[in-house]
């Protein structure tokens, strides 16, 4: 039985490593788009609170701005760009400014706002994923019919079709 056992583990430990070597790029992959969902959605949260309780004063931002060019400070002249309240300002809820982890080329964080409205885009790469970018309710990219159509398997990368979108107006960018 333990022998049995013992088999058992070592063909399930074979099956994972065959898994990630077949499909490392997929992989990893997936693994920076579910840090970009996770700190798109804290960083947009952070800011909903904060405009909230006049700790962020949204300002007209001319170009969006992403953190391949911008400063990651939090306290207003960073990636996000806006006036610090009557209150203080966003460093209360987010230490500092997030930055896409591969952080080069179309794979950035973009932040756009208006005097009353916000937006944050993350560009996704994994295919599995390409439903949520066509789906967020956003302007951009809303036509998804094959994997190539979203991320590393496409020759080149179509960024409007992986654009996944956040934030109180999603037509800024
Ligand atoms: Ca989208
Ligand atoms: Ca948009």
């Amino acid at each position: 039985m333990v022998e049995l056992l013992v088999v058992i583990a070592i063909i399930a430990i074979l099956a994972g490593g065959m898994f990630l070597v077949l499909r490392p790029a997929t992989l990893f992959a997936k693994a920076r788009d579910s840090r970009r969902f996770s700190e798109i959605a804290e960083l947009n949260k952070a800011i909903a609170t904060a405009v909230i309780d006049q700790k962020f004063v949204l300002v007209d931002v001319a170009s969006p701005g992403n953190p391949s060019t911008g400063s990651l400070v939090s306290t207003g002249g960073g990636w996000v760009f806006y006036n610090p309240g009557s209150n203080g300002d966003l460093s209360s809820y987010i230490s500092q400014l997030p930055k896409d982890p591969t952080n080069t080329g179309v794979l950035v964080y973009w932040y756009a706002a208006t005097t009353s409205a916000w937006e944050l885009n993350t560009i996704l790469e994994a295919p599995d994923n390409c439903s949520k970018a066509v789906n967020d309710g956003g302007n951009s990219g809303t036509s998804c019919t094959t994997a190539a159509d979203c991320g590393i398997n496409g020759a080149a990368m179509p960024v409007d079709t992986c654009r996944y979108e956040v934030g109180t107006s999603l037509s800024i960018i």
